[in-house]
């Protein structure tokens, strides 16, 4: 074994490093079995990167969701993890010199994660901040114990002063700090004390990987275990037929084009944008909602059996993400199986302000701190806003909310389709500002007329002849009337639309296009139900969505 504790001050500084690594690994390991017992979102790495992800900027946020699509969160855990190896590695150095100071310094951080705990809005109390701190003690125990063998060996053999070290006596302080803490026998004469000091560094880091390994293993056993529990609970829902069941939709709403997005969109392949690090994984037996605030005479707390025991009504409705680019991916359409929210919420005696209710807006909070604010004349005027807990002839999946989330057709998800949901309030846009609003998105958000192109696709080297120019377009709630295609900023042509589906569903488009070689640039622009066409004007998401026309470039051959 090549290592040597006093040797030179590159293979002690290396040595210093790894202890800094065994040190951070250890805090991490701590911290994920002590946060399996008291809350998962209370883990340093889950709160500081929810905590992150609520103090990012929404346009480095887009990007991130543009550069890393679905991986965003991976790639912040990845950048979390990295910044403390770097921290761990500076404390490893640190400790040759001031041990104490490097010991409280990891202390220290520690503290941030547990301030990130605590103030997260999903936070539960202090004790959220229990797994960061015990995590950040037993990395500053183990940083402080195996940094002791590396100065044991130097201050122990001032016999073999290396040229380099010259210098390098260590103060009263420093010796007295070794003293007190080297174990028994490093104090001994030079020759022992380096044999002993190497061999108890070497024992120490291994016992240190092999215990922090053990401890962050049983950790993710016992998440593991909550979240089979739930899984549970999820495969053991029955959903009942619905009282008033979708429209069988006509054969025609899908042209059944490869390329073009399907009219149902699966749930694996459903697209997923919240803030949520992990996945919350409930137990429906034991999920339990809220309802109440102003106007509500009735306030009322609902279980997922009260849910099941109402008429449903089941749907097809697409949804949009507000942060979808033109063209974007960020749109799907399901089968919706829910409760009727109008129903719910006139029982509770809410009316909506066209009738004189005392609240505009309706707050859904989410188990995970999320705040989604909805216009309540919106979620009453009679369009099919509901409580989901079906998608697609399943129970929602977890990533899609389980057990209960809310919809509104029509609305972006950031103003209507709140996921694991446990609160619904009555209130006042006056008085409250959901937590987008809060980051400058708008507070009333409805989905914007939009077309896509999906083939060709952008770049597409088309053989010259007849190429199909198809895709989707969408204007919840008012319906596509018309989608036209232009190449070169040539005429409109009008492009043929699929059989007419519900009014909250996209609608699927072609156009056969006799194309040229040579490059070519294809536009599409659609209008709604009620003869409004899509506008041109490019805007970005923020506030309020993106507008303006999808186009492609394509090199015909
Ligand atoms: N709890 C919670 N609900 C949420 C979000 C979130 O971050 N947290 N994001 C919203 C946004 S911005 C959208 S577009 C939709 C996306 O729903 P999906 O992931 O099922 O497609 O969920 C909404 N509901
Ligand atoms: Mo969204």
């Amino acid at each position: 074994m090549g290592v040597s504790t006093r040797g030179t001050s590159a293979t002690r500084g290396a040595l210093a490093a790894l202890s800094g690594l065994v040190a951070g690994y250890a805090a991490l390991a701590v911290a994920e079995l002590v946060s399996a017992g008291v809350r998962p979102e209370a883990g340093p790495v889950a709160a500081v990167g929810g905590a992150a992800i609520d103090r990012t900027p929404s346009g480095v946020k887009d990007w991130a969701i543009r550069q890393f699509g679905t991986n965003d969160k991976l790639v912040l855990q990845l950048g979390i993890v990295a910044v403390l190896a770097a921290f761990a590695v500076a404390m490893g150095l640190l400790a040759l010199r001031r041990r104490r100071t490097a010991a409280a310094g990891v202390l220290a951080f520690g503290l941030v994660g547990a301030v990130a705990a605590t103030s997260r809005p999903d936070s539960t109390g202090l004790l959220d901040a229990v797994p960061s701190l015990t995590g950040a003690l037993a990395g500053a125990g183990v940083l402080y114990v195996l940094t002791g063998y590396l100065r044991a060996g130097y201050a122990g053999s001032p016999g073999h002063p290396t040229p380099s070290e010259g210098s390098g006596h260590p103060t009263p302080s420093e010796a007295a700090e070794v003293g007190a803490a080297a174990p028994e026998g490093l104090s001994r004469p030079a020759q022992d004390g380096h044999a002993l000091g190497r061999r108890g560094f070497v024992l120490a880091t291994t016992g240190a990987v092999v215990a922090s390994t053990g401890a962050g293993l049983l950790g993710r056993r016992l998440s593991a275990t909550s979240a089979a529990e739930a899984a549970a609970s999820r495969a053991a829902v029955r959903l009942p037929a619905p009282a008033s069941p979708a429209p069988p939709l006509p054969r025609g709403v899908d042209l059944r084009i490869r390329e073009v997005a399907p009219f149902t969109t699966p749930n694996r392949d459903f697209y997923r944008v919240d803030t949520a690090l992990n996945v919350p994984r409930l137990d429906a037996g034991r999920w339990r909602m809220r309802l109440h605030g102003k106007g509500v005479s009735a306030p009322r707390v609902l279980t997922f059996d009260d849910l099941l025991q109402r008429a449903l009504i089941e749907r097809d409705i697409t949804m949009t993400c507000v942060s979808n680019e033109v063209g974007g991916p960020y749109v799907g359409s399901a089968r919706w199986l829910g409760v009727p929210l109008r129903a719910l919420l006139e029982e509770a005696g809410v009316r909506p302000p066209s009738r004189g209710g005392p609240a505009d807006q309706l707050v859904a909070r989410s188990v995970d701190g999320m705040t989604i604010g909805s216009p309540v004349e919106t979620v009453m005027d009679g369009r099919d806003a509901m409580l989901a807990i079906g998608m697609n002839g399943e129970p929602l999946p977890f990533d899609h909310g389980f057990p209960v989330r809310m919809l509104v057709p029509g609305l972006y998800g950031y103003v209507s389709a709140c996921k694991w949901i446990e609160d619904i309030e009555l209130t006042t846009f006056e008085d409250y500002d959901a937590y987008w609003v809060k980051r400058d998105w708008a507070r009333e958000a409805p989905i914007k007329t939009q077309s896509r192109i999906d083939t060709p696709k952008p770049f597409a080297r088309p053989a010259s002849g007849r190429v199909t120019v198809a895709g989707v377009a969408w204007a919840q709630h008012r319906g596509i009337d018309r989608v036209e295609v232009r190449v070169d900023e040539g005429p409109w042509r009008q492009a043929e639309l699929a059989t007419e589906g519900p009014l909250d569903t996209w609608r699927q488009w072609r156009w056969d296009w006799d194309a040229s070689p040579g490059s070519h640039t294809l536009q599409v622009r659609a209008t709604d139900g009620t003869g409004t066409p899509q506008t041109d004007r490019r805007t970005r998401t923020i506030p309020d969505g993106a507008s303006g026309w999808h186009s492609v470039v394509v090199n015909v051959t």
